[in-house]
């Protein structure tokens, strides 16, 4: 099903066209409203009119999360205070947090745009969705719910936390739909199962779930917990919340761009550059019909590659595929960089282990030290009486570290259910040489 086929399934040529148009308003107002805008196009020497086509774009100067920070709070606003009507900020899981803006105007283009997510997961009216996502600052309780409104589902807002009464919920509010984070998806699983709730029985159909990276191989434990259909649904504060982009049921493979409302680009990491579509690199967003916070070329760092088949639901819109990390997010072990998401895709290798691990990054002397911490499964837990099953785990993981990511880790098996539970996004690196 698709919400507003009009626009979401326009022909690339016709969206091309209504992109451009699009863009040329907003370099405008970004130009005319934003002193920042106007300093960095004339320090690089453009002026919008410049810019007549989609492959102009690259001439326009990116816009970090730094220029953000810099112009904290209300800096980089397009209209006057009396003109917004809600504030967010981002986690600031690193560093500041960036403060961003709505008009009414950006409130109804937010929620059309999460309705058209839920519609993607195959949603209607009719259901009960609980939306386990923070309310409050973090865009993620608050844009969910307008967008479950807007559709005329029934919401349960209990936001995040509060594990036990979600459970109590989940099974006498009978949902059919549930959001949150994968990893709290996962903890209301383990909470479940340790009070005995027959989580399979629930209402629950589909979970939309993002904020955070995942895997497939969470998917899988999410899907095999609930027996419900598990989505993708990714955006970002800077660009407007979640509602960016989602995978749809039909699909379930790469997420698509609301294209009509952004532009997305893949660009090299390092250099800048525009990518050759399907290669790997970081995501670049233009939003096209914001307000209040018109952002030009934003530096995502989110590392992905675009899907360039088209998709069987008939969204001609491209999609993205899972985020592979954040470029920023490389740990640098003894020079080597890793990413937590390499790490984590040699653990899923390993059928004994669940997916839940923590590194701990820390410094003996001169050295960097790398520990892994890893839950094995029930199984193997029950069956290891001999810890000569575990060391020879441990060994393996060991071995495939160096093997495939050229790193010395130490690696310490835990117990089922044993690493800290998460309540919204997980921190699942903890970098001890910072402290
Ligand atoms: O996390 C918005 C959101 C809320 C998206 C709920 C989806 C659901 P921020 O707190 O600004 O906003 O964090 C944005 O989180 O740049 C990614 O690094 C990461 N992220 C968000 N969704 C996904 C996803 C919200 N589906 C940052 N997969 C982004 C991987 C994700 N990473």
């Amino acid at each position: 099903m698709i919400y507003n086929e009009d626009f979401e399934t326009l022909p690339r040529e016709v969206l091309e066209t209504l992109q451009v148009r699009r863009l040329q308003q907003v370099l405008q107002r970004a130009y005319h409203t934003v002193g920042f805008y106007k300093k960095t196009f004339d320090k690089a020497g453009i002026r919008p009119d410049d810019i007549k086509s989609l492959a102009d774009i690259g001439r326009v100067p990116f816009t970090t999360k730094q220029d953000i920070v810099d112009n904290y709070p209300f800096g980089l606003f397009a209209v006057p205070m009396s003109n917004i009507v809600r504030l967010h900020a981002s986690s600031g899981m690193k560093g500041r947090a960036t403060v961003v803006g709505y008009t009414k105007r950006d409130i109804e283009t937010w929620s059309e745009l999460m309705t058209r997510c839920f519609v993607a997961a195959g949603l209607t009216k009719n259901d009960i969705i609980l939306n386990a996502f923070s309310y409050g600052l973090f865009t993620g309780g608050l844009g969910v719910h307008y967008g479950a409104e807007k559709l005329g589902a029934s919401v349960i807002p209990t936001s995040g936390g509060n594990t036990k009464r979600q459970l109590m919920i989940l099974q006498d509010f009978g949902p059919t739909a549930i959001c949150c984070t994968p990893s709290y998806a996962l903890t209301l699983a383990a909470q479940g199962r340790e009070m005995g709730v027959d989580l399979k029985a629930l209402k629950l159909r589909v979970g939309i779930f993002g904020g955070e990276p995942w895997s497939d191989k969470i998917r899988q434990a999410i899907e095999d917990a609930f027996g419900i259909k598990a989505l993708d649904l990714y955006g970002m504060t800077e660009v407007m919340g979640p509602g960016v982009s989602i995978e749809c049921i039909e699909g379930r493979k790469g997420m698509h761009v609301f294209e009509d409302h952004f532009i997305v680009e893949m660009v090299h990491p390092e250099t800048g550059a525009i990518l050759p579509p399907g290669e790997q690199g970081e995501l670049v967003f233009t939003t096209l019909t914001k307000e209040a916070f018109p952002l030009i070329r934003y530096r995502t760092r989110d590392l992905s590659r675009f899907i360039i088949e088209p998709c069987r639901c008939g969204r001609s819109h491209i999609r993205i595929d899972r985020i592979k990390g954040r470029s920023d997010d490389a740990i640098s072990i003894r020079g080597v960089n890793v990413f937590p998401a390499q790490i984590e895709s040699v653990l899923t290798g390993i059928k004994e282990l669940e997916p839940k691990y923590r590194l701990i990054v820390d410094r003996a002397g001169t050295m960097d030290t790398l520990e892994i911490q890893v839950e094995v499964n029930e199984k193997i837990f029950s069956d290891s009486g001999e810890v000569r099953v575990l060391q020879n785990i441990e060994r393996r993981i060991a071995k495939d570290m160096k093997d495939y990511l050229g790193i010395s880790a130490k690696i310490k098996l835990v117990e089922p259910n044993s690493l800290p539970l998460a309540e919204g996004k997980t921190a699942q690196v903890l970098d001890k040489r910072q402290i």
